[in-house]
């Protein structure tokens, strides 16, 4: 039952974004480090960055910043002066930036065809749909839940709207496990390398090298990163 409503809100999450992020879109050059995004899931305005990352089919470091965490949020004030959410760094160009609207512009002048799509583009429509796929989710992944840190960096094959990956996402994030983000949304690049790595594709995909583990299933990946890292 409580996997039902767990399944049932985040499909209504990803419906109320009407997908976004589900299909690759018109990309343009390729970086060749991937970015860094400092978010958490439950936020509506890192919604929309993780949207367009999606969109954009490119690779991301993810640092989870929940509310309460230790680490990462930290470091953004440091970086940015601020605590605010999304917070994207761009090795690539050197740019490090606050305010959804403004990376979302930034993402698609830079990777894409600099057109943002209605869907991501400024205005009600966007923040409102953004704020009610949230409130499906109000609580998952917002705040921080004691655990520690893995020695070496996870991997996560997902996207957006994939209400599947949402549930390993939200974990990930309220355990602070920071993870670098394959996305694969369809028509993706990446989707041939899964298939290749894992046998078939299907998402959510998570790699674990501190344990040697590689596993589907969003209920079992949730319940390995639990036992795996959780403190309580
Ligand atoms: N206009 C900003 C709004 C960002 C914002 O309000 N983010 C919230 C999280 S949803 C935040 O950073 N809150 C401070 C905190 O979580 O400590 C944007 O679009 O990026």
């Amino acid at each position: 039952m409580l996997r039902a409503l767990d399944v049932g809100t985040s499909i209504a999450a990803s419906l109320a974004r009407f997908g976004v992020g589900a299909r690759v879109g018109s990309l343009g050059r390729r970086p060749e480090q991937p970015l860094e995004l400092f978010e958490f899931e439950g936020c509506p305005y890192c919604r929309k960055a993780r949207e367009a990352l999606s969109v954009l089919d490119l690779e991301v470091w993810i640092r989870p910043c929940p509310k309460g965490g230790p680490r990462f949020r930290e470091q953004v004030k440091v970086q940015g002066g601020k605590y605010q959410f999304p917070y994207l760094v761009d090795p690539n160009t050197g740019k490090q930036m606050y305010e959804s609207d403004d990376i979302i512009a930034y993402l698609f002048q830079e990777y894409g065809d600099g057109a943002v799509p209605v869907l991501l583009s400024p205005g009600r429509l966007t923040d409102v749909t953004a704020m009610l796929a949230s409130a499906w989710r109000p609580v998952f992944g917002v705040r921080y839940r004691p655990a520690r840190a893995p020695e070496q960096a996870l991997e996560l094959y997902s996207f957006e709207a994939s209400p599947y990956c949402r549930l390993v996402r939200e974990t990930l994030s309220s355990l602070e496990i920071p993870y670098l983000l394959h996305n694969v949304a369809k028509g993706s690049a990446n989707r041939p390398r899964l298939v290749e790595r894992a046998g078939r594709m299907m998402v959510p995909y998570l790699v674990d090298p501190n344990t040697g583990t590689e596993m589907f299933e969003s209920d079992a990946i949730h319940r390995y990163l639990v036992e795996t890292y959780a403190q309580t």
